[in-house]
């Protein structure tokens, strides 16, 4: 006989760890503007502790409610500081428009206000490939040793939007130059440039956490050569496969992920089959280094990105 009681414990949320270091499901969760204030409390837990969180058969969300699901844990930012996908605050990552996601990254940190989190929905889903990887940038901090943890927490680091998507691309002759036309162009419309501390304090949590990804130029106070050999060393760390874990999409499924703890790369295995998904991220606080002092602006303002219009009305 099934009891009110019953159907309450069917529905209950529950939170499978997937990964040893990164990645938990969460079950029993209909996402929504309309989700109580402890099952809200219970996903940011979920996702400050797994750093990202997966959600299975959301197929009734659309961009209204997925950006209402997204309100209720924070504020959102517009879709992009420069790329318009054609929505105020969804961005449309279709892969007609190429893979530019297919290298290792945290959202947007060429802004000071990085996103403190990003919320992806699976739209089109290729029938393989596709997948997408999330590196736990807290673990790889921990798991550094005494003489590295003394090295990168002072080191501070230039991070731009004048990402090189030809520096890791397999072929870089043979791009699909309207694709790679498109992304550059719009992407590099502004310049942004903004110098973040290698490690910074998690505002929530108050973990330390390694601060890089693809969009980082130098290291201050290093040349190129050296700059390069260290970020292939702390990208190597962070990128160790026991720290990261990846999801194989089906349709209706959403991640959230911590964007001041990870990175993620999406796989671009799928030949020429459509995938789109599209994100939503929320306005994150400027990074903080372990002295105290924050990230600092060299040039672009983030501040319509991040419309602290919302933040004051
Ligand atoms: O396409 C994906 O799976 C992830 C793309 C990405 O980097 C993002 O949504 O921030
Ligand atoms: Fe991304």
């Amino acid at each position: 006989m099934s009891t009110t009681l019953d159907r309450a414990v069917e529905h209950e949320v529950s939170v499978h760890q997937i990964g040893g270091r990164i990645g938990a499901r969460i079950d029993g969760v209909r996402l929504g503007g309309e989700l109580d204030d402890a099952t809200v409390a219970t996903i940011r837990a979920a996702l400050l502790r797994h750093k990202v969180v997966f959600f299975r058969d959301q197929h009734h969300l659309d961009d209204a409610g997925h950006q209402a699901f997204a309100r209720r844990l924070g504020t959102l930012t517009t879709a992009h500081p420069t790329v318009n996908t054609g929505d105020a605050h969804v961005l449309s990552l279709n892969a007609t428009q190429g893979m530019a996601a297919n290298s290792w990254h945290t959202d947007v940190t060429f802004v000071d206000r990085i996103p403190a989190i990003s919320i992806l929905r699976g739209v089109h889903i290729p029938p393989y490939g596709g997948t997408t990887n999330w590196a736990n940038t807290a673990a790889a901090y921990e798991a550094l040793s005494a003489p590295l943890k003394a090295l990168v927490d002072e080191l501070w680091a230039v991070h731009t939007n004048e990402y090189d998507y030809a520096a890791t691309a397999e072929d870089p002759e043979n791009e699909t130059p309207d694709k790679a036309a498109l992304d550059q162009r719009q992407f590099r419309s502004t310049y942004f440039e903004t110098e973040h501390p290698v490690v910074h304090v998690h505002p929530e949590t108050g973990e330390r956490a390694l601060l890089l990804g693809h969009f980082v130029k130098r290291f201050v106070g290093l040349n190129t050569a050296e700059s390069h050999a260290i970020f292939q060393l702390l990208q190597n760390r962070v990128t160790k496969l026991e720290n990261t874990v990846r999801w194989t999409w089906a349709p209706g499924d959403v991640a959230m992920w911590d964007n001041r703890a990870t990175q993620h790369y999406a796989v671009a295995d799928f030949d020429t089959h459509r995938r789109e998904v599209r994100r939503v991220t929320l306005v994150g606080e400027v990074p903080v280094a372990i002295d105290g002092r924050r990230s600092r602006v060299v040039q672009g303002s983030s501040e319509a990105y991040t419309r602290l219009d919302e933040l004051i009305s």
